[in-house]
């Protein structure tokens, strides 16, 4: 399963640049880079200048600082070597070119991380985590990313599944000492454990919901009549100090969208076309995609400059979407002038001098906090469609141990097999496939000595 080829790749994303790094991995990294440098470093992690030589000309190729790493102590686990050299498009070429002549494979994408998972220095959340910090778009997403690569995700899984292991255990010595001076284990005991492994099988589901409106921001639709400031106010709090904007591709005629981080929440804001007076047109196609992003929308911004404004705007968006809504009335800077009320219920901004867009940032959080969990910077976020169907996988195998261990029909063998199931979706979650470890469990921690 190991392999034993040795694989090479530039590192470094092409083009213009001041460094490019290439990396070469497997048994044979060090003889190959040897015969091609001029200089070896003194030791393992230590770096020294040399030239990169063709062997067989004696030509040099480039002048790099290069730094070797000793199986298992590098990222792969394997001999690696790191040559960084000038950057731009052909200078790393030449010396990937060259490697690849004197016997190494150029790499498949992703295979560095492949090998470390296979090496055992990375488990497949960890790996996942490195591909998502070189994805991440939204900097709630690069810390979430950070945290799977730092193990805690893997942890928690750990955790969860190490209390279904318990379980196991728990139902193993029942079937093996029903005759125990104490009674077989009670049956409360068992239900007390499973509820509490379901509860935070939950709480990792609810993180997958998440993951997308961290991974691309919550969408926040601005809804409201034509003249009524959504142009305005979304632009104004782009312009929101600390707000990191990110332009997102995607743009169309009717919407413009915009990614803003200036809270705990990356909100990806959404201009769009006027609703129009009633609801009966809003069936019609000219807002047709301000309706088709109001449906998607994860907050609704009902904005309006007057109380009866707001209320006709609030009314129509409920006809296409349940999403929570926050009003805002806009123009605040126009009070006292006629046609503009105080509304209560709604947070009130002026575009034009840039009033209650940091209240309004607190009350989009607030009541995406209250709609879908609040986002909490340690929360694990297992985002991709892999981690879905294994924490369902999961929950489904729960739940039917806890059904047939509910009726009595089957003995409790029968049913235990649906918590080995679902820990070992869990296992296939983090990567780390273990068969031994209920055995120990069983043995640790009810001390069989006998
Ligand atoms: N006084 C004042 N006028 C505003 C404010 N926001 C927008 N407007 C004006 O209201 C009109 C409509 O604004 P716009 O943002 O285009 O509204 P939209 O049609 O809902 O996108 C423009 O003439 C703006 O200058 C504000 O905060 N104060
Ligand atoms: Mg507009």
């Amino acid at each position: 399963m190991v392999p034993d080829d040795t694989i090479v790749a530039v590192s470094t994303a092409s083009g213009r640049g001041a460094i490019a790094i290439t990396r070469m991995s497997g048994p044979r990294a060090h003889e190959i880079a040897r015969r091609c440098l001029s200089a070896w470093p003194a030791g393992p992690r230590l770096a020294s200048l040399s030239e990169v030589r063709d062997p067989r000309t004696g030509e040099t190729v480039d002048r790099a600082i290069v730094t070797t790493f000793v199986r298992p102590q590098s990222f792969t686990g394997e001999d690696l070597v790191e040559i960084s050299g000038h950057g731009g498009v052909l200078s790393p070429a030449a010396v990937a070119a060259l490697l690849i002549r004197e016997g190494a494979r150029q790499a498949e994408p992703g295979e560095f991380t492949r090998r470390a998972v296979l090496n055992g220095k990375l488990d497949l959340l960890q790996a996942e985590g490195i591909a998502s910090i070189v994805d991440a778009r939204t900097e709630a997403a690069r810390r979430g990313a950070l945290h799977n690569v730092d193990g805690g995700v893997s942890r928690q899984i750990g955790m969860l599944r190490g209390a279904i292991l318990d379980l196991e255990a728990l139902l193993a010595y029942d079937i093996d000492f029903p005759e125990e001076d104490d009674g077989p284990i009670g049956r409360d005991r068992v239900e007390r454990a499973l509820a509490e492994v379901q509860h935070h099988l939950a709480d990792l589901m609810a993180s997958v919901r998440l993951g997308e409106m961290v991974r691309e921001g919550a969408v926040v639709v601005l809804a409201g009549r034509p003249n009524a400031g959504k142009s305005s106010l979304f632009n104004a709090l782009l312009g929101l100090e600390r707000a990191i904007v990110h332009e997102t591709p995607g743009t169309t005629r009717d919407a413009i969208e915009a990614v803003i981080e200036a809270g705990r929440w990356p909100l990806r804001l959404v201009d769009t076309a006027g609703l129009r007076e009633s609801s009966d047109e809003i069936e019609r196609t000219g807002v047709e995609i301000s309706q088709r992003y109001l449906a998607g929308a994860h907050v609704v911004l009902v904005c309006g400059a007057s109380e009866d404004e707001l209320r006709a705007t609030s009314d129509a968006v409920h006809t296409v979407t349940a999403a929570p809504q926050v009003r805002v009335r806009t123009k605040a800077d126009l009070v006292g002038e006629p046609g503009a009320i105080a509304a209560p219920a709604a947070i009130a901004v002026s575009a034009l001098r840039r009033d209650g867009l940091v209240d309004l940032v607190g009350a989009i959080e607030q009541t995406l906090d209250e709609a879908y969990g609040s986002l909490d910077p340690e929360l694990p976020l297992l985002t991709r469609a892999r981690h879905q169907a294994a924490l369902t996988n999961a929950a489904a195998e729960l739940a039917l141990f806890a059904e047939l261990q509910g009726t009595n029909a089957v003995p409790a063998t029968i049913a235990a097999v649906h918590l080995r199931s679902a820990s070992q979706a869990l296992e296939a979650l983090v990567g780390s496939i273990d068969v031994e470890d209920v055995l120990s469990r069983v043995f640790s921690t009810f001390c069989v000595g006998k």
